[in-house]
């Protein structure tokens, strides 16, 4: 479901676009024996047998030296940050202190790594040398040609491997602290652990301005395949038709939740019955992906908020903000409505670099287009000052009076008592 994001670093020269190019079967990046050819990340979508989607990325050396030389080597570290998985290219018989660096960057990440050995036809790795370091990282230590090619396969086998093992497999807070802060989501589908056989669930998708033309949003796609997946039933309407959903007010069909779009949050919760739980595709995605229980804590902080407060506001996807924006314009509205306060916000998007700027809450987006790791990374920095997160769906809940709402408290209930 989630693309997951392979990144290739190492010095310069090494072999890392050649590597790229290998992987993917295409020439995608230049190739040539000039150190620092690439200078931006450069990215290609592949289907690796056993994964799913992925983005292979090329990433200028870790080694660039001059004012630009830094600039690339600060992008390439932030992308090695965000990433499932990094292949690190070496050369030369053994690791040199740019590499040794590197590792140290990833573990502190939790960036699982494999280290990749090429121009092995220039000069091979010993099995002495190939022995010392795998013992000494910890990892995969892989012999590579992207002259001679060959293994090309297995190679892709063991990220497949590497990429299974580390799926994150944990949601709740105490483990999530002892990770260092943020934990990671409990399952894959939206719906997981909630629905299961038989269990009849009623999706309210808006058809308004908004909606994307002729599709359905991602989360509501999302949604629908995980209570298929479940083998649920789901059924799904506009606002406008909830109330025939519900013939007298009576849970006739016997729903065991309603999930709506945020917005339309109050209008249905006008017309479900209070014991059926009623929550959003926002909550349940950041379920999924956000550290849930440290979002449901956070979002108590708008209650406190003060005047002159900042408040930084993460959309992970690059969108054109219009006057209906929900992160730019609505959110702020309605924060500074019911606080009452004189909220300062600052909008940060896609992976744009974050200064710190003593933020009393951050608000994150549901993160539909990109992955665990990469809200995970972008937490982290505010978790780790103690700094209160929450998400769009959330906040939107709290500020509209939901969590007073009984169907939204068994909702909640749902989602954290499994
Ligand atoms: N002999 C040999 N040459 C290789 C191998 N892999 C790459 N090369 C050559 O090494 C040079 C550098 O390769 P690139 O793929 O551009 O290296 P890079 O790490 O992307 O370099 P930068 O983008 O400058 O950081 C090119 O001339 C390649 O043809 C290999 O396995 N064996
Ligand atoms: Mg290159």
């Amino acid at each position: 479901m989630e693309v997951k994001n392979i990144v290739v670093v190492g010095r310069r020269n090494v072999g890392k676009s050649s590597l790229v190019n290998m992987l993917v079967g295409q020439q995608v990046a230049i190739v040539s024996d000039v150190a620092g050819t690439t200078a931006d990340p450069v990215r290609k979508r592949m289907e690796i047998t056993g994964v799913g989607a992925c983005n292979v990325i090329d990433t200028a050396g870790i080694d660039d030296v001059g004012e630009l030389g830094e600039k690339r080597v600060e992008r390439s570290l932030e992308a090695a940050g965000y990433a499932d998985l990094a292949l690190l290219v070496f050369t030369g018989g053994g690791l040199s202190d740019d590499d040794r660096q590197l590792i140290e960057v990833l573990k502190e990440k939790g960036v699982p790594f494999i280290l990749v050995h090429n121009q092995e036809d220039i000069e091979p790795l010993s099995d002495d040398a190939l022995a010392g370091i795998a013992e000494e990282c910890g990892c995969y230590v892989v012999r590579f040609s992207c002259t001679i090619g060959g293994n090309v396969d297995e190679l892709l086998g063991l990220i497949a491997n590497v990429l299974k093992e580390s799926e994150i497999t944990v949601c709740d807070g105490e483990k999530a602290a002892a990770e260092g802060g943020v934990g990671g989501a409990k399952s894959k589908g939206l719906l997981d652990g909630i629905v299961s056989e038989g269990d009849r669930v009623l999706f309210v998708c808006p058809i308004d301005g908004e909606a994307p033309e002729g599709r359905l949003i991602l989360p509501e796609v999302m949604g629908i395949r995980s209570v298929l997946d479940n083998r649920g039933v789901v059924m799904v309407c506009q606002p406008g038709e909830v109330l025939d959903m519900f013939p007298m007010g009576k849970n006739t069909f016997g729903f065991k939740l309603v999930v709506c779009d945020s917005q339309a949050f109050k209008e249905v919760a006008s017309v479900v019955p209070s014991d059926v739980p009623l929550g959003s595709f926002s909550i349940l995605l950041a379920r999924l992906k956000g550290p849930f229980e440290m979002y449901l804590s956070g979002v108590k902080k708008i209650s406190s908020l003060c005047d002159g407060d900042r408040v930084l506001i993460l959309e992970s996807c690059s969108h054109r903000a219009t006057c209906e924006d929900i992160g730019r314009v609505k959110i702020p509205a309605l924060m500074r409505k019911v606080t009452g306060k004189r909220l300062e916000f600052e909008f940060v998007s896609g992976v744009d670099s974050i200064t710190n700027n003593r933020y009393a809450l951050v608000v994150q987006c549901g993160g539909c287009v990109v992955t665990q790791r990469v809200i995970r990374e972008r937490l982290r920095l505010f978790v780790e000052m103690g700094v209160p997160v929450t998400n769009y769906g959330l906040a939107l809940a709290y500020m509209n009076g939901l969590f007073e709402v009984e169907g939204f408290k068994r909702f909640l209930r749902l989602l954290t008592n499994f």
